[in-house]
């Protein structure tokens, strides 16, 4: 098949499943074609079956907000025809599904039908999408899509919930590559952060409030009054003044470091013992996957799709959204020397049911069915 992936080409968890799925597919013969106003981040390579187009949104002294959903649409139109591709696949509802109902309609008068694929992947749907500024275009723009699929069954609960969809919203989850996200020997990392044996934990996200990472500290804090501990937050967002605040607040610099944005996020996952993920909401929870498949046990809310993945008791815990007492003896029992190694062995096994290979057929075989209908 020849596909366009339209997506957010930068660090958010769609953006990575966007991209990761195209790469997947391009590796068994499909030909792709990313449509984005940026290269997208992990797409630095040749491929002979992966293409990218940049959107050229241009600027006018008229415009306070230059239109990126008309150039989008634009550019979908002439990727569409002059590549004759067979499906667009929108990652994110908000602007890329009512681009591609455009595109489609401009498409329909030159006689060329184009089935649309669009995955909401949470926020589109539970913090952006449902404010009434965005609502009716959103809902709109699912009911016209040939195909709609959601990242986990708690995003399509909510989907129905909070917009009229009249489309069939089918659950595919995310995914993970096993052969880049493993446990890696890199003791000489764990040895320079923990040089007396401390036991490390790990919080990856982009800062947002939603993410509470003010819980992550206030769990370390508690723990490193009884457990030998140090902290890694990695990333970066409007939160991190604040942290690094309430860090010197708390007195625990000493024992916290930020590391910002890396790339090579699976080594530092390597050496840590637990991964915190106590968000507000979350549809899936990419982050607490790649941390699994690098045997980390996680500790995080049960918000929104997070207990599809982080099985409560087993492969870690998923305590009630900011009830860091909770969540704080809940870390005790995994970090528990006695406890550990069958927290990990666990949460590596979950992460196999999630590996590439088994999720991507099911979005071939989706893209089949949508053109098949069309
Ligand atoms: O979490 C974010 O702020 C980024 C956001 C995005 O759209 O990139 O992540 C969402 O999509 C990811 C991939 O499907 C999911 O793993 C995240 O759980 C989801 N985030 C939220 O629902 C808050």
């Amino acid at each position: 098949m020849k596909i366009g992936i339209v997506c957010y080409p930068t660090f958010g968890g769609s953006g990575v499943v966007a991209t990761e799925l195209g790469k997947g597919l391009a590796k068994i013969g499909h030909e792709v074609h990313f449509i984005t106003y940026k290269q997208p981040m992990r797409l630095d390579f040749f491929s002979e079956n992966l293409f990218y187009h940049e959107v050229d949104i241009k600027s006018y002294p008229l415009f306070e907000f230059a239109p990126y959903e008309l150039a989008l649409a634009s550019k979908m139109v002439s990727v569409v025809k002059y590549e004759n591709l067979d499906l667009l696949h929108v990652h994110y509802a908000i602007p890329h599904a009512s681009a591609a109902y455009m595109a489609k309609q401009i498409l329909r008068t030159e006689g060329i039908q184009i089935p649309v694929v669009t995955t909401l992947h949470g926020t589109d749907i539970t913090l952006v999408g449902k404010d009434p500024s965005y609502e009716p275009v959103v809902t709109f723009s699912i009911n016209q899509s040939d195909g709609v699929t959601a990242v986990s069954e708690d995003l399509k609960k909510e989907t129905y919930q909070y917009f009229d969809i009249k489309k069939e919203i089918t659950v595919i989850p995310n995914f993970i590559d096993l052969e880049r996200f493993k446990k890696q020997r890199k003791e000489h990392f764990k040895l320079a952060i923990c040089p007396n044996g401390e036991k490390l934990l790990v919080h990856t996200s982009n800062f947002r409030k939603v993410k509470r990472v003010e819980d992550v500290i206030q769990v370390f804090y508690n723990i490193r009054k009884e457990i030998p501990t140090k902290l890694l937050l990695v990333g970066d967002g409007p939160e991190r003044d604040r942290m690094e605040r309430l860090c010197r607040t708390l007195g625990t610099c000493d024992d916290i470091r930020f590391l910002g944005k890396l790339e090579a996020v699976e080594e530092v996952l390597s050496v840590s013992d637990l991964f915190l993920m106590p968000s507000e909401k979350e549809s899936f929870g990419l982050a607490a996957l790649e941390a699994m498949a690098c045997e980390v046990p996680v500790l995080s809310s049960n918000a929104g799709g997070i207990p599809e993945l982080n099985l409560d008791g087993k492969t870690g815990f998923a305590c009630a959204v900011g009830d860091v007492e909770d969540m704080t003896a809940k870390a005790k029992i995994i970090l528990a020397d006695e406890n550990l190694p069958g927290f990990k062995e666990r949460a590596l096994n979950r992460a196999k049911e999630f590996d590439i290979h088994q999720i991507l057929p099911r979005y071939v075989s989706y893209y089949e069915e949508t053109i098949s209908k069309t």
